[in-house]
């Protein structure tokens, strides 16, 4: 491959993928095409050479533009999502834009184009909540709130073109993400901004054991790169990181490394349809060749590090339209 379009390059793992890409494939020019929303952020691209790297500001719905942007490259990799459950929750309109009739329009663009290579980013969500056990690739999709319903309405279409039309496409679905450069609406950089700050840490009551599985980005990148290259199209391979945790005891653990005491949890009403607990079971991806390598407790230390060194990035955010969604999401916790 000589030349990748990355959708959704501007947000939080398309932009480690971007790095991780250039990084280890010495001949390769990334074009990234990124709407720009509340999400996305250039800041997050800062270190890339810009003689491997393009960036085009442009919405995956919008067919022409992403038929101009897509001419002459080998793949397509697609991160573009407005990716939070609470928004989705406020308001689903842009989750069924982005989610479900961007990604039919990138399978209607590689398919004109004949793009070699289709690979849909989606979530361990669309499977829903597991008691016990982990969810495999074959495992019937029960996804629970609209934004992990419009993801999955996503891998159905693209999967659809694989069947209808042979177009290659290939979905991953990985676990919980954690590290630098996270918009500070999910759980951990929120929470960590918030203790550095000594604001309290909005714990949803009811949803304290609920259960997530923690994979670092860096690693998320990798495994995407790996079912780039070395996966079967028409496949979809789970990309789980090994690391179930209550929220509680992340909670505890960012504490810990903020140097902040429980005080500052407080219990607020529940996300309604709260996922209790994901899991999901990666045997195929490891067959590829592909394992993560962070321990959690030192990628939660190294990213906690990392939101303590680089306020510049955060602040600006929090200070900007985070503030009307703070406020909308938790009124006023005190
Ligand atoms: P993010 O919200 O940080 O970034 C999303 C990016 O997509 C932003 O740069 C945004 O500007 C861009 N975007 C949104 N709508 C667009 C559109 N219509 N056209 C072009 N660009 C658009 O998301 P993230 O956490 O980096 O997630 C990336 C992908 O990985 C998503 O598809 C998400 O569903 C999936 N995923 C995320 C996690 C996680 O824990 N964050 C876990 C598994 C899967
Ligand atoms: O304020 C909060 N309080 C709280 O208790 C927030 C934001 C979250 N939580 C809980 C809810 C979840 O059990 O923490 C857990 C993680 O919440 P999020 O960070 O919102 O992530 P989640 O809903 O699990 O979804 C994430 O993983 C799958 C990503 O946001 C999705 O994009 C990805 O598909």
């Amino acid at each position: 491959m000589k030349k990748i379009m990355v959708t959704g390059g501007a947000g939080f793992i398309g932009s480690a993928f971007v790095r991780w890409e250039l990084a280890q494939h010495p001949d390769l020019h990334i074009v990234t095409f990124d709407k720009l929303t509340y999400a996305g952020n250039l800041d997050n691209l800062k270190d890339v050479d810009p003689a491997r790297h393009t960036f085009i500001q442009g919405d995956i719905a919008d067919r022409e533009a992403v038929l101009a942007a897509a001419e002459g490259c080998d793949a397509i990799v697609n991160f573009a999502a407005e990716s939070h459950v609470d928004r989705s929750i406020l308001g689903a309109d842009e989750f069924l834009e982005t989610n479900v009739r961007g990604v039919y329009n990138l399978a209607e663009s590689a398919k004109t184009l004949g793009t070699a290579r289709l690979l849909l980013v989606s979530t361990d969500e669309v499977y829903g909540s597991i008691e016990s056990g982990s969810f495999s690739e074959t495992d019937r999709l029960n996804p629970r709130n609209p934004y992990s319903a419009a993801k999955a309405g996503g891998d159905m279409i693209g999967l659809s073109y694989f069947s209808t039309f042979g177009l290659p496409v290939l979905v991953t679905r990985g676990s919980n993400t954690y590290g630098p450069y996270q918009y500070p609406e999910k759980v951990l950089p929120l929470f960590v901004t918030n203790a550095v700050d000594d604001e309290p840490l909005p714990l949803y009551q009811g949803g304290e054991h609920n259960v997530r599985d923690w994979l670092y980005v860096d690693d998320h990148a990798r495994g995407i790169d790996c079912v780039l290259r070395l996966g079967t199209p028409g496949e979809i391979y789970n990309l789980a990181g090994g690391n179930e945790r209550e929220n509680i005891t992340l909670t505890r653990r960012i504490l810990e490394l903020t140097g902040k005491d429980e005080s500052l949890i407080k219990l607020v009403p529940d996300r309604p349809g709260h996922d209790r607990r994901y899991s999901i079971d990666a045997t195929k991806a490891h067959a590829l060749g592909w394992k993560p390598e962070m321990d959690w407790n030192e990628g939660v230390a190294q990213t906690v590090r990392w939101y303590q060194d680089n306020e510049w990035w955060w602040r600006k955010i929090k200070s900007g339209e985070f503030r009307a969604y703070y406020a909308r999401q938790y009124g006023t916790v005190k």
